[in-house]
């Protein structure tokens, strides 16, 4: 194994949605969310990411004042009770970005690698905030219906190559990056699981790699589990991408593979 990083952190997910890929819409009173959110931070997690946006297969968009008004007093209320955890936002619009930023969040989450919003990584720079940029093929609504790739890790690594040299030079430090494979953007479960076997060779890009296939589709396809059942799957692909070098880990159950990671960790470190 190479890139072994013992110094892992989890992203803990806070979806203020009501078509959420597993919370079902339970956090869309901002006070439960906040609750959770604490929750979340209380379980480990070093990352709360905060999206009013489900990005699942086949989601219908929500426009620009729906997602603020879901995310905004979320992210107020976590600075306020003063939740020990970077708060990032989950978005691929600039507004909504600008107020999660102005709200107390200092990192951006957009799963198209801010391809899509004009100016978003210029705010990024200005702001001095970090950023996750997220392999994707096609878009949302319709991503899953005929993923294509010749070498899925040569192409993701080649896409995030380019959108690393895109957001340095739109001014965005270094240093705040992570890369994400995008596990089950416009992938196949074979895609999925060629990318994890393989996920040492994004260490080429020389920068943290961050990994979210909690309770994802694919999962269910390898196990028949519904998405709430998904936990084992979850935590068994977890430490796979931790023994690949992954170092940052998005996840709802923050506890459980908390504990796992923190055990594989230990162990890997020992070799
Ligand atoms: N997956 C989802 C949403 N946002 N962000 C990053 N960086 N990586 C991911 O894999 C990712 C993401 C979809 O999962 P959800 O609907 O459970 O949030």
């Amino acid at each position: 194994m190479h890139g072994v990083n013992a110094e892992h952190r989890i992203m803990g997910i806070l979806n203020v949605t009501p078509d959420s890929f597993s919370d079902g819409g339970r956090y869309l009173d901002a006070a439960a969310a906040i609750e959770h959110g604490l929750e979340l931070a209380a379980q480990g997690a070093a990352i709360i990411d905060v999206g009013g946006e489900s990005t699942r297969p086949g989601a219908q968009a929500v426009s620009l004042e729906e997602e603020r008004r879901r995310v905004v007093p979320v992210i107020e209320g976590l600075i306020a009770a003063g939740v020990p955890a970077t708060i990032s936002i989950d978005t691929s619009k600039l507004e909504v970005a600008r107020a999660a930023l102005d709200a107390g969040a200092s990192f951006v989450n957009d799963v198209t690698a801010l391809r899509w919003a004009p100016g978003l990584a210029a705010l990024i720079a200005a702001r001095g905030a970090g950023c996750a940029l997220v392999h994707m093929q096609g878009e949302p609504r319709t991503m899953q219906e005929a993923p294509r790739y010749s070498d899925v890790v040569g192409e993701v690594v080649a896409f995030l190559r380019e959108r690393v040299e895109a957001a340095t030079a739109a001014g965005i430090e270094r240093e705040r990056i992570l890369v994400d494979p995008g596990i089950g953007f416009g992938k196949t479960v074979e895609h999925n699981l060629e990318l994890l076997a393989r996920l040492g060779e994004l260490s080429v890009l020389g920068l943290p790699i961050l990994v979210g296939t909690s309770r994802k589709s694919f999962l269910g396809a390898l196990t028949g589990r519904r998405e709430t059942d998904r936990l084992a799957a979850t935590i068994a692909t977890n430490v796979i991408a931790l023994l690949h070098g992954a170092s940052v880990f998005r996840v709802h159950d923050v506890a459980a593979v908390r504990d796992a990671l923190a055990v594989a960790a230990a162990t890997v470190t020992r070799r």
